[in-house]
């Protein structure tokens, strides 16, 4: 029986036979985009050129060390496949993605992406999300307000983020608040409601973004969904 890190790693050296030489990539981040990384390094020193758009500050300094080329997201068009991890993926292939903190720059390029691919070992998959804390990147002035309004509205507990006795910084220098809504019944509608109260920068909620989830299994068998 494979490992968690091991199933990791499997469904890693899948997905990276897909990047093709030119193309350009997006490239998550976490434990299973790392061992994506370890493998499209391998490929780059074997002669694979492509451009890789990285989702946090974490990913671009992996990417350099495996010299994989780095481009700007504002210095592309599109990006042809964009390869990530998630936190939680249900039946629909909804996702609630963020608990690494880098929610933000991975919708943004996700979102420029003509195809989202997630990797992931099967103790991700849900029937349905919000067991996982919903992450909620929040600019930090009146980040008080912010949990408030989604206590209240919610009746959910809503914590800010520790690193080291203080609060997480994203890559974007804003808090991060773990919601514990435990049952989300409509990602859709609480996404676009969660984005409207003043504060909040986004969510990690990715609704009808992922076009393809590769999912790993303890018995070395792997799955697209
Ligand atoms: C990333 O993958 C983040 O959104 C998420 O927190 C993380 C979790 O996955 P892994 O198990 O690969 O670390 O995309």
């Amino acid at each position: 029986m494979l490992t968690q890190d091991e199933i990791k790693q499997l469904v890693a050296q899948q997905a990276a036979q897909l990047v093709q030489n030119n193309m350009t990539v997006g490239i998550g981040s976490g434990s299973t985009v790392y061992w994506l990384i370890m493998e499209l390094g391998k490929r780059v020193k074997k002669g694979l050129f492509f451009r890789a758009i990285p989702t946090s500050k974490h990913t671009a300094s992996l990417a350099a060390q495996q010299n994989i080329a780095l481009a700007e997201l504002n210095d592309i068009d599109r990006i042809d496949i964009t390869i990530d991890g998630a936190d939680e993926i249900d039946t629909q292939l909804q996702l609630i993605k963020g608990g690494g903190g880098a929610l933000l720059q991975e919708k943004m390029v996700a979102a420029a992406s003509r195809e989202l691919l997630i990797l992931a070992d099967q103790s991700k998959l849900v029937p349905q999300l919000g067991k996982y804390p919903l992450p909620v990147e929040v600019i930090p002035f009146g980040w008080k307000q912010v949990q408030r309004n989604i206590r209240e509205t919610y009746n959910v507990e809503a914590i800010l983020r520790m690193q080291d006795n203080q609060p997480f910084i994203s890559d974007h220098n804003h808090y991060m608040l773990d919601c514990h809504f435990e049952r989300i019944e409509q990602p859709d509608v609480l996404t676009y409601e969660l984005n409207a109260i003043p504060g909040v920068v986004d969510n990690g909620l990715f609704v009808n973004m992922a076009d393809l989830a590769l999912i790993g299994y303890p018995d070395g068998k792997t799955e697209t969904m």
